[in-house]
């Protein structure tokens, strides 16, 4: 049977649509290959299969052309209308396009004007001026472009650290894989991963098996894998082929799995802690296991001696509670150990038991559909949050204001009323609320009169364009737009994109106690490159008795299910319980949660 990778053919699907782009092809109809591209993402049955019996015209938005082209490169390797495109442009053009700001206009001027073929060209280019003599540039958006060339460079380099949205699935794959490897007992992922970090360097996976080599054999045998980097006793690393990414696995015997996923887990801050308390107690923790102390030791481990050889007894520590309990403290989950207090809080027995999970949100309030930017119906996305378990579920498009992400003239607000009444007569078991995510214009106003906000049931208020404020105008901008009482929920509060633009400046303790003052509600959005709040901040909103939405802002069905997870750790990271969440509430309750008195 034919094998197709779905990420070569998602990402050639991509790169035709920005070729197109750049050919000056209007937006529009170059939109098709992206739902096309985004399809195949979210594609449950195999696509070798598919390819092979013709059927991939039955998906919605596959028409014959682009079928024709994804069986091309299935069957062939090369896609035509790609290789024919891409030689009309130097080969490294669309590096230009991961320059935030730069869209697919801009580097089509830059290129047919300037001949600027690559960053290295940009850059060049800024540098000696040349770029703000274009129409439309000059001097501010020149300065602006080199600035933002420098986060692009940073954000490619492969040093740096990666979104965890970007390591993630990659991880999960992994360990599914060893999972299956001869005599594994038990596998898990580790380090920052594990933490949920927003970044993360590499990625730690531990396993246990009576036997490691045929494990690290079977590991080395993954298809992504590009080059095997370290292979030891207990301990193999290699580098994933497009990615680049690093990966460490150690194997070790089921009876030593617990405490080494607890010592690879981290983070380091945390351990030093509870190292400092375990010696109290007489015992040491390390990588080879909890070990109680012979009388006499104690001063050597306090003067940073290794001990473990000599000390008495290894402790069995069948899983990572076995450990905390050991030291006479409440399990702390992965997320929380990073020394924000969580230690001193299990030892209080005060740490909250009841974190928010994915499973406990019931109702999703951010998505957009083809009524704006997103790429299916707003009827695809109602069933499909309906497959997903939830009972109650709200598009929110753009505002006005927003031309360019399609954004509701209230004409069209109103006929899209329409439409949601006449989904939720076809589509039953799920309700489907009225929403809008209006812009916060400059001053602080929503982008609809009163008279119309007041007949939603849900409105989210997000900053969209910043022109250019600072951090005075920016918090008096928040503060205003809270007097607004049709205000419910503040969407992605500070608007960073993580490794590409940072979060806008404002005084946010000050925001959020008005945000208290007022009863508003404040979005922890899981968009992989947003996960605005931050879990530091997400602390703050609830130190302020604020309430949460954990937000999808899906803009496609298969988002409504891949965002949910990057909500759930930034508020998992914060400490946000089950309570301190209003989709995690049945309609009635959010409806009345939300609602500003
Ligand atoms: P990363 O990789 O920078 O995103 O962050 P981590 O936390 O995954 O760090 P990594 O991969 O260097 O190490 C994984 C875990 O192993 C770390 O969280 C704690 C543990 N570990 C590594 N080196 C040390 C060390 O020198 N001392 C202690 N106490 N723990 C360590
Ligand atoms: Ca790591
Ligand atoms: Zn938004």
């Amino acid at each position: 049977m034919l094998s197709v990778d779905k990420a070569v053919v998602v990402k050639a699907l991509k790169d035709l649509s920005a070729y197109l782009q750049l050919n000056g092809e209007n937006a529009f109809k170059v939109r098709a290959y992206d739902i096309a591209a985004e399809r195949i993402a979210s594609l449950t049955d195999d696509l070798g299969a598919m390819v092979e019996q013709h059927t991939l015209t039955s998906l919605p938005g596959i028409g014959e052309s682009i079928a024709k082209k994804i069986e091309e490169l299935a069957t062939t390797g090369k896609m035509s209308a790609l290789d024919e495109i891409r030689a009309k442009f130097p080969p490294r053009i669309l590096e230009l396009m991961t320059v935030p700001d730069l869209g697919p206009k801009k580097a089509r001027a830059l290129f047919e004007q300037l001949g600027v073929g690559s960053l290295d060209e940009l850059e060049k280019a800024c540098q000696e001026q040349r770029v703000r003599t274009l129409k439309g540039f000059g001097q501010k958006t020149e300065e602006k472009l080199l600035a933002n060339l420098a986060v692009a460079r940073r954000a490619a380099s492969s040093g740096g650290r990666r979104r965890l949205g970007d390591v993630l699935p990659q991880a999960e794959a992994l360990l599914a894989w060893i999972r299956q490897a001869p005599g594994v007992v038990r596998a898990s992922l580790g380090g920052s991963v594990r933490r949920q970090r927003e970044t993360v360097a590499d990625v730690d996976i531990l396993a246990s098996a009576p036997d490691p080599q045929p494990v690290f054999a079977h590991f080395q045998r993954y298809p992504a894998i590009g080059e095997v980097i370290g292979a030891g006793e207990s301990k193999s690393s290699v580098r994933l082929k497009e990615s680049d990414l690093q990966v460490d696995l150690r194997v070790l015997p089921d009876e030593d799995f617990a405490s080494a996923l607890h010592h690879f887990t981290g983070s380091k801050a945390h351990h030093i802690k509870l190292r400092g308390l375990a010696l109290e107690k007489g015992l040491t923790i390390s990588e080879w296991g909890v070990h109680r102390m012979k009388a006499g030791d104690n001063a050597a481990a306090k003067a940073g001696v290794a001990k473990h050889e000599s000390a008495e007894a290894k402790l069995p520590i069948r899983d990572e509670a076995d450990l905390y309990a050991l030291l006479g403290m409440q399990y702390v989950p992965p997320e929380l150990r990073e020394d924000w207090g969580e230690i001193e809080a299990a030892l209080a027995h005060t740490l909250p038991v009841d974190l928010i999970t994915a499973s406990d949100i019931v109702g999703n309030v951010h998505a957009h559909s083809t009524w704006s930017d997103g790429m299916n119906s707003l009827e695809e996305m109602a069933r499909a949050a309906k497959a997903l378990g939830l009972t109650w579920f709200t598009v929110t498009e753009h505002s006005q204001t927003s031309g360019y992400a399609g954004g509701l003239s209230i004409d069209k607000l109103k006929q899209q009323w329409d439409e949601i009444d006449r989904v939720n007569e076809t589509v039953k078991g799920i309700r489907l609320l009225k929403g809008v995510e209006s812009d916060i214009l400059e001053d602080g106003s929503l982008d609809y009169p009163d008279s119309v906000l007041e007949q939603l049931d849900v409105v989210i208020g997000s900053i969209h364009q910043r022109y250019s404020q600072d951090e005075e105008q920016m918090t008096r901008r928040m503060l205003n737009a809270f007097d607004n009482p049709f205000l419910h929920i503040w969407g992605h509060p500070t608007g960073r994109l993580i490794g590409k633009r940072e979060p806008a400046p404002m005084r946010m303790e000050e925001i959020l106690d008005k945000a208290a003052k007022k009863g508003v509600t404040i979005e922890v959005n899981g968009c992989p490159d947003r996960m605005d709040l931050s879990p530091e901040h997400v602390r703050k909103a609830l130190e302020r008795g604020l309430k949460l939405v954990i937000s999808t802002d899906a803009h496609s069905v298969s988002e409504l299910s891949a965002h949910l997870p990057f909500a759930i750790a930034s508020a998992r990271k914060g400490w946000a319980r089950v309570g301190d969440v209003v989709n995690a509430r049945e309609v009635k309750q959010f409806l009345k949660a939300i609602r500003r008195s």
